[in-house]
């Protein structure tokens, strides 16, 4: 399977951008397990079934990029038009109303190490989709 493509880099652009909104998006817009495990399958550079901390934030960086429209290094509010005001501001550790690639790294990887339940450093496709499930069953009571 071919790993560029503009459709899937659309796709899964969309995918991330749930995936980071999950915590504090309603039920509707959670990430869809198909959805997860593209943005998955696209993360995992080696394709061993795991991502290790290295692609996780490779592909962060790759995501930013991405993401950051206007390429001056910070997201703004209205280029992650996705994500609640309260999603961002706690990815705006110091407040000033930009995320930072930095402040970005680190509010992923609180989602790795988190999803990593058998604490090998790897996060697995199962250990991911696990933590989405929880957020998403969580978000409905
Ligand atoms: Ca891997
Ligand atoms: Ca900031
Ligand atoms: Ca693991």
């Amino acid at each position: 399977m071919p790993k560029s493509g503009r459709n899937i880099r659309t796709v899964v652009a969309a995918a991330m951008i749930s995936v980071w909104a999950a915590c504090a998006a309603p039920p509707v817009q959670a990430a869809s397990e198909a959805k997860v495990r593209a943005a998955f399958e696209e993360a995992d550079n080696n394709v061993d079934g795991n991502l290790e901390v290295d692609e996780f934030v490779a592909y962060i960086v790759w995501r930013f990029a991405a993401v950051d429209k206007n390429r001056n290094g910070f997201l703004l509010p209205g280029e992650v038009a996705n994500v609640s005001p309260e999603e961002f501001r706690e990815a705006d550790r110091d407040g000033d109303g930009k995320v930072s690639l930095g402040e970005a790294v680190g509010a992923k990887i609180i989602i790795f190490f988190d999803a990593d339940t058998n604490h090998d450093g790897m996060m697995s496709l199962a250990e991911l989709l696990a933590q989405q499930n929880s957020i998403a069953g969580s978000k409905k009571e």
